[in-house]
């Protein structure tokens, strides 16, 4: 494939201010027009001709300044329209046509059920017409759709509606003005039948604003939610950021067939009905808060990468990492709202908690194999695979070191700064970073991030080793930390020499009892907190402590400070004690995980010799049990200190990744504290219940998260009482939430006629809502006992359909991706079906395929028998004709 490199990157030679587009829409033939005013820059050297994008596209006319010209005045080619010559100002009108109904890619103008929608980020809009289809060429545009009445009884576009009239033919015609200048992928179009809520509310200054979401009809009552949270975020977003809605209306519409989440067009939201639609019956806790955060961040991206946007797509995580760590403080400040100080705290160290989970789940694999990449990529063969979590999550790191590194308020200044600066720009992460180091140094002159700016050049997680020397005599304990980060993915090629990165890392001492120490630095501190951020900024730096009276415990990269494994040598016994006292909600959480992951390992490294699993040690039992019967901690924080470690995680700490063996330790020491804890986890389920009406509010959300985790440990246990407690509540829940846990711990830990009643029952109950089937597919292929061929079968079940997103990766990618056993299977069959699948996806949807396509990664990790079957498979997909650029960049890479 070519390769496009970020230091190519040159400004467009002309400017495109206005758009006029013009549609005339049917789902097997649109036609469309665009009129635009196309001016030469004069500030640049001069280019005479005017280059286009455009894909699977018919063309039928093209005039200048109102001459029709001939086929001597352009060029053209399967992805280009050249047009030769252009006067400095020109209008331009091309008229061509598109196959929406032929559209299966879903990147562009599409069908899906009976309407119409277009995604255009990052380069759909070429599918739509010719276009500078780059987020640096920004236009004003205005837009005139025209269809049947009947079946587009409603026609949307961006900004404001301006006209609406009825035509001959039984057709109609609707206009909307966008008046913000906007790059082409925040073009957005929807044509169809839906139902609609709508709120009117004010913004901060006291502009009336009409808020809409519109769904299938006959669904509005389960977008009340939505709606909810759409207005919280506009709410936040005026109280924490000064930022407010500059439309008249924001609509946000959902589609049953979608390959993201959602996406931020302006004005005009289109989302994945996944993250839409929720009432108690048929979304559960996850779901809301999902829900919750997808509209925050769509929402949050008006001003952070609509306002503000990205100068090329090397620049992404100039608007999605910010955006993402907008969605997660928006998120943490709705579930700390009105608690106490202390519940606050832990309400926010639960939310910092499940998105380091999904980091190192998703991130860290994606830093250390084939993939690796900065937040700000050098090069990519196809864009649409690097919409990744690196750009996202990790990017959302960088922006949190900052906001670390400067305090709440500097932050907000650089922001202020940044929009001062930049407001209707195509811009730069440089650009963000230095709008940040003008508020640090207005705060301190002496201090600046020109290194810290390394996080957005250089890839890879950093490995942080930390070593304490107490010394009794002085009483000094002196913490060392070094860092080191090898060369990764393409930086291995280029013999990349990296440099030290700035890392901050909030600390803490415990004494023998657990009470945190004051950290005294020597000969500096006079009034000693009992926290203290520090910077390491070298290789290999040193702080002494003094009055430390005996060793103590180090509490280190408290609220995960830096998005590094760090690396400390504790006992189990000190793991115990962080994970008993330390005053660190998260810190806390992180060793109890820690002790588990290590349980995990040697009972994995003892099964692979023996087939057997050893006892685990009873320091890890003690703690667990601890933990169980702390009552004074908040039930959500608990049931995440009582999880289990993903799979993923612990297998990123072998060296030769033994999935098997893991799934088999993990599941092991789970029935082993089921067993010993029987008699709590069983009161545990009891006193955590939720009578009355259902809130997905993070109280009784988090009561729920614990007594179904009480009940997976005992149903794993094997504990009979507690299979008749399960198959109870699968019958007689009365939300979604309660029944989806009992369903997917009976459908993979019991079998017999009940269970299959219940798979059964699940699906005949709720085979009206597609969102609650995804459901029903995924925790059949996630089970432990699916194989490849059941898979097949379920693939053959009538409700399947390899065409919509939502299906696919509730069967698909499930199984290939959150189903060790399944996948591994020894028999070879799960490889071979996910090659199957790749190949199959990749001829309807290239972007899907490319991301299935990455769960072999880290093929060349695993241990010898694995690695080589996986490979075979690789190789086969890699020699299949006529792939799309998208997966051959993907398995290319795995294979290098
Ligand atoms: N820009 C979308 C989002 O992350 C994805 N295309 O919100
Ligand atoms: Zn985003």
């Amino acid at each position: 494939g070519t390769t496009i490199r970020r230091e190519d990157y040159r400004p467009f030679a002309f400017r495109i201010p206005t758009v006029q587009l013009e549609f005339e829409l049917e789902a097997d033939l649109t036609w469309v027009r665009a009129q635009m005013i196309v001016q030469r820059r004069m500030d640049l050297p001069r280019v005479s001709d005017l280059e286009l994008d455009g894909e699977d596209l018919a063309l039928i006319s093209i005039h200048i300044n109102g001459d029709l010209i001939g086929a001597e005045r352009y060029t053209l080619t399967p992805n280009t329209l050249k047009i030769l010559d252009v006067p400095d100002h020109a209008e331009i009108i091309i008229v061509s046509t598109c196959q929406p109904a032929k559209n299966t890619s879903l990147s562009g103008l599409y069908v899906s059920g009976k309407s119409l929608f277009t995604q255009c980020e990052a380069q759909g809009f070429r599918k739509i017409t010719w276009f500078a289809d780059r987020p640096d060429v920004m236009s004003v545009y205005h837009v005139t759709l025209r269809a049947d009445r009947k079946q587009y009884p409603l026609l949307l576009s961006n900004g404001n509606l301006v006209l609406k009239k009825d035509l001959d033919d039984q057709r109609h015609e609707v206009q909307w003005h966008d008046p913000f200048a906007k790059p082409s992928y925040l073009f957005a179009l929807v044509a169809g039948e839906f139902g609609c809520r709508e709120h009117q509310t004010m913004t901060a200054s006291g502009r009336k604003v009409l808020l809409q979401v519109y769904s299938d009809p006959g669904s509005e009552h389960q977008t009340q939610w939505a709606m909810e949270s759409l207005e919280r975020s506009l709410r936040w977003d005026e109280q924490r950021f000064g930022l407010e809605l500059d439309l008249d209306r924001f609509m946000i519409v959902a589609a049953r067939d979608f390959n993201m989440g959602a996406m931020e067009n302006k004005g005009l939201n289109i989302f994945n009905a996944a993250y839409v639609l929720a009432d108690p019956n048929t979304a559960t806790d996850s779901n809301y808060q999902a829900i919750e955060a997808v509209i925050g961040h769509e929402y949050f991206h008006n001003w952070t990468g609509n306002r503000v946007t990205c100068r090329d797509w090397f620049e992404l995580s100039l608007k999605e990492g910010l955006t993402v760590f907008r969605d997660q403080e928006f998120t943490a400040d709705m579930m700390a709202q009105g608690l106490s100080a202390t519940a606050a705290q832990s309400a926010r160290a639960i939310k910092r908690i499940d998105d380091v989970i999904t980091l190192r789940a998703a991130q860290f694999p994606e830093d250390s194999g084939p993939m690796a990449h900065p937040i700000r990529p050098q090069s990519y063969q196809e864009i649409g695979n690097f919409y990744t979590a690196t750009v996202y999550e990790k990017g959302a790191e960088v922006i949190r070191m900052m906001h670390t590194l400067l305090g709440e308020q500097a932050f907000r200044a650089g922001m202020d700064e940044y929009f001062r600066r930049h407001d209707g720009q195509a811009v730069t992460c440089d650009d963000f970073v230095d709008a940040m180091n003008w508020a640090l140094q207005k705060k301190n002159p002496t201090r600046d991030l020109t290194q810290f700016k390394r996080w957005y050049s250089q890839a890879g997680t950093p490995r942080v080793n930390a070593s304490l020397a107490f010394d009794a005599a002085t009483q000094c304990c002196t913490l060392t930390l070094s860092q080191e980060c090898a060369p990764v993915g393409v930086e291995k090629q280029s013999g990349m020499k990296k440099l030290p990165f700035h890392i901050p890392i909030t600390v803490g001492l415990l004494d023998e009892k657990g009470q945190p120490l004051p950290l005294a630095l020597k000969g500096q501190d006079d009034q000693p907190d009992t926290e203290k951020l520090l910077e390491l900024t070298k290789e290999t730096q040193s702080w002494t402590f003094e009055g430390i009276s005996k060793r103590p415990t180090p509490s280190l990269l408290r609220n995960f400070s830096a998005p590094v494994n760090l690396i400390y040598p504790y006992t189990n016994e000190e793991l115990a004690l962080l994970s008993a006292h330390d005053s660190n909600a998260f810190a806390r959480w992180e060793a109890g995980q820690e002790l588990a992951t290590r349980q995990i390992l040697a009972m994995a490294a003892i099964w692979r010799e023996t087939g057997q699993t050893p006892a685990p040690d009873p320091v890890m039992i003690d703690a667990w049990g601890s933990m169980l019967k702390d009552t004074d901690i908040d039930a959500g924080y608990q049931a995440r200190a009582l999880s289990m470690p993903l799979e993923k995680t612990v297998l990123e700490r072998m060296s030769a990744m033994d999935p098997v063996a893991v799934a088999q330790a993990r599941v092991s020491l789970k029935r082993v504290i089921g067993q010993h804890f029987c008699k709590e986890l069983i009161a545990t389920y009891h006193q955590q219940s939720t009578p009355g009406k259902y809130s997905p509010a993070p109280g009784p959300a988090g009561k729920r998260a614990l007594k179904n985790l009480a009940l997976s440990f005992l149903v794993t246990a094997h504990q009979k009482e507690a299979i008749e407690l399960a198959f109870q509540q699968f019958n007689h829940a009365t939300n979604m939430t309660d029944r989806m846990a009992a369903f997917t711990t009976l459908a993979h830990e019991t079998q017999g006629a009940r269970t299959s009643d219940a798979i059964t029952q699940f699906y005949e109950n709720w085979q009206h809502d597609p969102l609650v089937i995804d459901k029903w597919f995924a925790v059949q292929a996630s089970s432990p006992l699916a194989t490849a061929k059941s898979m097949t079968g379920l693939m053959a079940h009538p409700a399947f359909n390899l065409r919509n997103p939502n299906r696919a990766r509730s069967v698909i990618f499930q199984f290939c991706s959150a189903n060790m056993l399944g996948l591994h299977a020894a028999d070879g069959t799960g490889y071979a079906f996910w090659a199957d699948q790749v190949l199959a996806l990749d001829t309807l949807n290239p972007e899907i395929a490319a991301r299935l396509a990455r769960a072999f990664d880290h093929w060349s990790r695993f241990i010898p028998g694995v690695k080589d079957r996986m490979q075979q498979e690789l190789q086969r997909v890699a020699a299949h004709p006529n792939l799309s650029r998208n997966t051959m960049e993907i398995v290319s890479k795995a294979l290098a």
